[in-house]
């Protein structure tokens, strides 16, 4: 952490360095007026992230009145310093100045997810939408059956119910939270482009887009060219899962042919299947061999434990164990008395070793899963700690989704899982493909959700669609992409985006995109390293040291270079690549389009 004595004088700098218009104007700026400028602004940028890191913790831990005015206005003082240095950074485009302040300036023009205007009380006005959309999204609740329900509670029960009138109930009854975020929604998409706009980008979306260390315009091809490497497999799965729901609930609930039913996924966006592995595991065989979620519980896991289990997949790699504030701090159930994000999040408060994790952790699977997902965050910021402050971050976002889920690939591995005494037998080379299934029900479904979350926002912020077409160009781009559809038409007020998380929350999304192939990619490099021979889906690197140094290896970069230097790190290779996950779903193809022998594929 940045103390407050530099902080001061960095502050001074920067005045120096502004301090003439008319010499600005008469003469270029030099190099050394961009690098007192970088400084200064970097630890004033510092200190707003502390501060508003505290204040947004206890918000998202405490959500009352109070919490949102002191994180939002935490919020807006960020807004207006980020805005103010991205105007600033401009300056210094044409000026040859070191490598480093070169990559400060860049990062230093895009440091923003919601830029406001300048004008006075814009950014105010833009937190407080942030705030208020969150707080409806986080404290919504649905009635059901005499019952006021969470979001948690309802999706515990969606991942279990067989019902089709109960999960469409639940479906539907969680979409009544959404409507309410409409016209906040819609100000805020007009106050952040004017924001983008006034930074020289064409709309918030462009700004988004530009994060990749390439032109804004080619990232959008890029989340094309790699939805097209994997859409055949997400497309097989689809069809045999629509099969198989078709098998379960007949054609009056689930047609053989077009969409699948949104509901009937076990998950309340469609974007994750793994809990509906009951009914579409493979017939007949030995099946899976196990239940992780039945194991968990069987064995008396707290959320806790489950946390400090993933803990200690991170230790066996080399990685410290966590501060003992981590442990104090956190906060990883939902407590009874107060509304609270239940949104899982990993957080750093002082950008150095304050770390936590945010979640309502219940012991199930997904939880296991997420509990590594949100120990890889951690891991990550406390691996760049040592970077200077703007180089303090993923070598993308999608990097930083990636290294949990890494993690998680690997804690899933029934070889790991018997290690940590959660299964008793390690299942034969049968189990293979019931496994595949199973991983592919979660990392394979997620794709083309992951991919249109961000596409409906480009196009929102782009104005391609216009707040009267919000819902409709939702469910086109479902339609389209997940090939699936509402249980019953919508009604005409609903605003279905917003009943995500990052919608109303206003994280961005295609890092999910990006995670979900970036994670086959170290986890195929980490097997490689480790020697590993058998099936890939077998291969777990619990316990490597070596793996873990090279991995910490890229983790420590932050973002100081561009994305691909970073890969290069840790894999060799310096572009993203869908073939490490269609490599790893391979045997799964195959066995899949024998399965859709007959069935109409096409037809969605
Ligand atoms: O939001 C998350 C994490 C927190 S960064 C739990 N995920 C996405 C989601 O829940 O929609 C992980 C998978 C995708
Ligand atoms: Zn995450």
């Amino acid at each position: 952490m940045k103390s407050k004595l530099l902080a001061a004088c960095a502050a001074a700098a920067l005045s120096c360095a502004l301090a003439s218009p008319i010499a600005a104007a008469d003469a270029p700026p030099t190099a050394a007026e961009a690098k007192a400028f970088v400084d200064a602004a970097e630890a004033d940028l510092a200190a707003l992230s502390e501060y508003g890191a505290h204040a947004g913790w206890v918000q998202a831990t405490y959500i009352n009145a109070d919490s949102n005015w002191l994180a939002a206005k935490a919020n807006a003082e960020n807004t207006e310093a980020a805005v103010k240095y991205a105007k600033q950074a401009a300056r210094f485009d044409h000026v040859e100045v070191d490598p480093v302040t070169r990559r400060k300036l860049y990062l230093l023009e895009q440091a923003v997810v919601l830029p406001a205007p300048a004008r006075a009380g814009a950014a105010k006005e833009l937190a407080d939408l942030q705030a208020d959309l969150d707080t409806l999204y986080s404290t919504g609740k649905f009635t059901y059956q005499g019952k006021t329900l969470t979001l948690d509670d309802m999706q515990d029960i969606l991942r279990t119910s067989r019902d089709p009138a109960e999960t469409k109930a639940l479906w539907e009854g969680w979409r009544t939270v959404s409507p309410k975020m409409k016209d906040d929604y819609v100000k805020l998409v007009a106050l952040a482009n004017q924001g983008s706009k006034a930074l020289g980008y064409a709309d918030t979306g462009a700004l988004w887009r530009s994060w990749y260390d390439m032109p804004p315009d080619r990232f959008g091809g890029e989340m094309d060219r790699l939805w097209g490497q994997v859409a055949p497999l997400y497309k097989s799965l689809h069809c045999y899962v629509r099969g198989r729901l078709n098998e379960r609930y007949g054609d009056a609930v689930q047609p053989r042919t077009g969409p699948i039913r949104a509901d009937l996924t076990g998950n309340m966006w469609g974007q994750a299947w793994g809990d509906i592995y009951d009914i579409v595991q493979p017939k007949g065989g030995t099946g899976l061999g196990y239940d992780l979620t039945a194991n968990l519980v069987k064995q008396g896991y707290d959320a806790t434990r489950i946390v400090k289990t993933g803990e200690g997949w991170y230790q066996s790699l080399g990685f410290a164990p966590l501060p003992q504030t981590f442990w104090e701090r956190s906060m990883i159930t939902r407590p009874r008395d107060r509304e609270v994000v239940c949104h899982p999040s990993a957080w750093d408060v002082d950008n150095k070793d304050d770390l936590r994790i945010k979640a309502c952790f219940t012991v199930t699977a997904d939880d296991f899963y997420t509990a590594h997902h949100e120990l890889g965050h951690n891991m990550y910021q406390r691996a760049y700690a040592d970077q200077p402050f703007l180089f303090k971050g993923g070598a993308n976002d999608g990097f930083h989704e990636a290294i949990g889920d890494f993690a998680g690939l690997n804690a899933l591995t029934p070889d790991y899982l018997k290690q940590v005494g959660l299964i008793d037998t390690v299942p034969g080379t049968d189990a293979d493909i019931p496994y595949l299934l199973k991983i592919a029900l979660d990392k394979v479904a997620i794709l083309p959700f992951a991919y249109l979350v961000d596409k409906w926002r480009w196009e929102v912020f782009s104005g391609q669609v216009t707040p009267d077409h919000y819902n409709d160009a939702w469910w086109d781009l479902v339609r389209k992409y997940q090939g699936m559809a509402p249980p019953a038409p919508r009604p005409a007020d609903a605003f279905d985006p917003g009943a995500k998380f990052h919608v109303a929350d206003n994280t961005p999304y295609a890092r999910y995109f990006l995670a979900d192939i970036y994670e086959f990619q170290f986890y195929r490099a980490a097997c490689r390293q480790a020697g590993w021979k058998g099936p890939l889906n077998r291969c777990s690197v619990y316990g490597n040291k070596a793996v873990g140094e090279k991995f910490a290896a890229m983790l420590k970069l932050g973002q100081s270079r561009p994305w691909p230097e970073a890969l290069k790190t840790f894999t060799g290779e310096d572009d993203i690549d869908a073939s490490a996950i269609t490599d790893y779903f391979a045997p799964l193809a195959k066995w899949l389009a024998v399965q859709n022998k007959g069935e109409r594929c096409e037809a969605v």
